[in-house]
């Protein structure tokens, strides 16, 4: 019979604390085995949580969570933290499926997650904020910030950094520096951090100083004298630390997977009276032989076979994922054009990028989680007459949008952005669904906004977008095609146009990218079940909208439907209404889209769309309800 695992015994942070040292490393086996099962399944952040595994075990040991609060960069490494407080068994193991953990970390999950998040920069100014709220209410707790290495190539990392001796005189920041973001980190700060931890005797040596004094009987003072001699003279004979020029304390590089270590560093941290910051050196996939060989296929997997790290195949004759069609489109155009850029923030395979990072190297660019600066640089290269192409995720935009207006359509230049994960990422949840873009976009001045309705007509709007003489963005979602094949030679659609697909003369439906299929669907069924005749547009342009056609279609018909993979507050269907509005028509319309809320992770876009009241079933349904209303308020009306 196996033995009980010692990981089915902890309940919470106590039960870490009540372990002997000598059981920590079967502990971490055991979660390190629990992560492998279940991100083989579910498919989630193998590399960067079995590469914390020690670190958070250590912090647990240390500090008490939730008086103590731990805030963790992107918070895709949480998976430890949750086992380790009380989110073990079932609801790990249906991890990012409906009704299990989430893959990031959320207030409301549980009181041990001090703040939520799935973007990343964002824990370093959080954790200063409540390190601030503790000073400002006179309480004791502990704040440690737990930021990755490619966290500092975020601009709000930065900003925060610049602010921590002047807002609080305890912090801890923890740098898990594994070297990698998704791929390897880039820029003057990876070098830089690659340089502090091969070269670590100066730091080593000042610290084995002040941890003699501090054992000494009034070593603190000894240790406070020994502080201001250093700061006042190191500066002329030896380069302090970059986080020292910032007013916090260093403590590193340190062997992020020995628990002692850790466990001494991070003590030692806990009673140092400043801002202190501890460099822990971890290896992103430790303990799963393919992650760490691999470690940007497996910073976000899908599923795979743990013996070979083979991803679980998909079914044969799926089509290819837009974010390749993109990837391929784009590398083709980059050939025939030198002028053709390619940028990425820290994501070149999540976009499609990679292809062109190899093919055409001179035309790409990995400016890090920098989505704000690639927004602007852009721009700059936009105004010496080339043609950069901003891949970034739908959500991530969020980060640079006013790049976008001041610096992009303001200026009205030639900068493209593809938006891939438009509509939902399902198993990540809220902080990944793109489901804002259409409506942050469409209100801003010489933004052209589109959406192709299948990967053909994705490379026919980059196309058109690159011949297009300012701001042009095509969303586009997660996952596969519909298997159209593409054209050899891209289309240049006319901007503004609309296409119809099917003529109908009772309800028009005018849909969005993948909701263009879905109407087709609706469409039939409807037809069949109530013989209703019922349209097809493919809407194609958010903005310009094809005014003309939507007027024409609507004075003809008692009821528009619009269908969109984004919210319906100031999205693709306000925009119809606005139309129909200011073109003085009455016609009555059906907004189908997301509600006002944000929209919780799930098991498949399906689920989450049937609980969302926007399955197949439920669109007919809609459609006919407000169908049959309009029929019966016009007899009404007549009667
Ligand atoms: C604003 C933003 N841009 C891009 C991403 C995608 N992303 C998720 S994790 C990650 C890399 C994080 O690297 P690091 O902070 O070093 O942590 P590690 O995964 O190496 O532990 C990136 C780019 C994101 N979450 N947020």
């Amino acid at each position: 019979m196996s033995s009980p695992r010692i990981l089915d015994r902890i309940g919470g942070p106590a039960d870490v604390k009540a372990l002997a040292p000598a059981q920590l490393p079967q502990l971490a086996q055991e979660i390190r085995d629990e992560i492998i099962a279940v991100t083989a399944r579910n498919g989630g952040h193998v590399g960067p949580n079995l590469g914390v595994v020690e670190l958070t075990v250590a912090l647990h040991r240390v500090f008490n969570t939730p008086d103590d609060q731990f805030v963790f960069d992107v918070a895709h490494q949480g998976y430890v933290h949750k086992l380790l407080t009380g989110r073990g068994g079932d609801f790990f193991r249906k991890l990012r499926k409906s009704e299990g953990a989430s893959g990031f970390l959320y207030r409301r999950e549980s009181p041990h997650d001090a703040f939520g998040a799935g973007h990343a920069g964002t824990a370093l100014s959080a954790a200063l904020g409540m390190a601030t709220a503790r000073d400002l209410r006179g309480t004791g707790e502990h704040v440690v910030a737990v930021c990755g290495d490619a966290a500092f190539t975020c601009g709000v990392t930065m900003e925060a950094l610049n602010n921590v001796v002047s807002s609080t005189k305890r912090l801890i920041v923890i740098l898990n520096d594994n070297e990698w973001s998704i791929a390897k980190n880039v820029g003057a700060i990876a070098k830089y951090l690659n340089r502090l931890s091969t070269n670590p005797t100066y730091n080593k040596l000042h610290q084995d100083v002040e941890k003699f004094f501090l054992g000494l009987p009034r070593g603190h003072e000894m240790n406070q004298l020994y502080l201001r001699w250093k700061r006042e003279t190191k500066d002329f004979f030896m380069d302090s630390s970059l986080f020292e020029k910032f007013g916090l304390r260093y403590v590193g590089p340190i062997d992020g997977h020995n628990l002692d270590e850790l466990v001494k560093n991070l003590e030692f941290a806990k009673q140092c009276d400043g801002p202190v910051l501890v460099h822990v050196l971890t290896k992103k996939g430790r303990g799963l032989e393919a992650a760490v060989a691999h470690p940007e296929k497996f910073h976000g997997a899908s599923p795979f076979d743990p013996a070979t790290g083979e991803n679980v195949k998909s079914a044969p004759g799926t089509p290819p994922n837009y974010q390749d069609v993109f990837g391929d489109a784009l590398t083709r155009f980059a050939q025939q054009n030198p002028k053709v850029l390619g940028i990425t923030g820290a994501m070149p395979s999540g976009t499609g990028l990679t292809r062109l990072s190899k093919e055409v190297p001179g035309q790409f660019f990995d400016v890090g989680i920098a989505e704000e600066h690639a927004v602007l640089f852009a721009a700059g290269l936009a105004t010496k007459g080339f043609r950069p192409v901003c891949a970034i995720y739908s959500t991530f935009l969020q980060r640079a949008y006013d790049m976008v207006i001041h610096d992009v359509c303001l200026q009205n230049l030639p900068v493209t952005f593809c938006m891939d994960r438009a509509g939902l990422s399902p198993n990540d949840g809220p902080t990944h669904h793109g489901l804002f873009d259409l409506s942050y976009l469409r209100c801003v001045p010489n933004a052209v906004v589109m959406q192709p309705k299948d990967e053909d007509e994705l490379t026919d709007m980059l196309h058109t977008a690159l011949q297009h003489a300012g701001p042009a963005f095509i969303r586009y979602p997660r996952g596969a095609g519909t298997g159209v094949g593409i054209k050899p030679q891209p289309a240049a659609l006319p901007l503004g146009h609309a296409e119809v697909l099917r003529e109908g003369s009772n309800v028009m439906i005018w849909a969005l990218g993948p909701m263009v299929q879905e109407a087709l669907k609706v469409a039939d069924r409807i037809a069949a079940e109530e013989g209703i005749s019922v349209g097809v547009v493919n809407a194609r342009f958010v903005k310009p909208l094809d005014r003309t056609l939507l007027l024409s279609q609507a004075a003809c018909i008692p009821l528009l439907v619009t269908m969109e993979d984004n919210v319906v507050a100031g999205g693709f269907g306000s925009a119809v209404l606005e139309a129909l509005q200011e073109g003085d028509c009455q016609t009555a319309v059906e907004r189908i889209g997301w509600p006002d809320k944000f929209v919780e992770h799930g098991s498949s876009v399906e689920i989450l769309r049937a609980s969302y009241g926007l399955s197949t079933d439920d669109i007919v349904r809609r459609i006919k309800e407000r169908y049959r209303h309009l029929g019966e308020a016009k007899v009404e009306a007549e009667v």
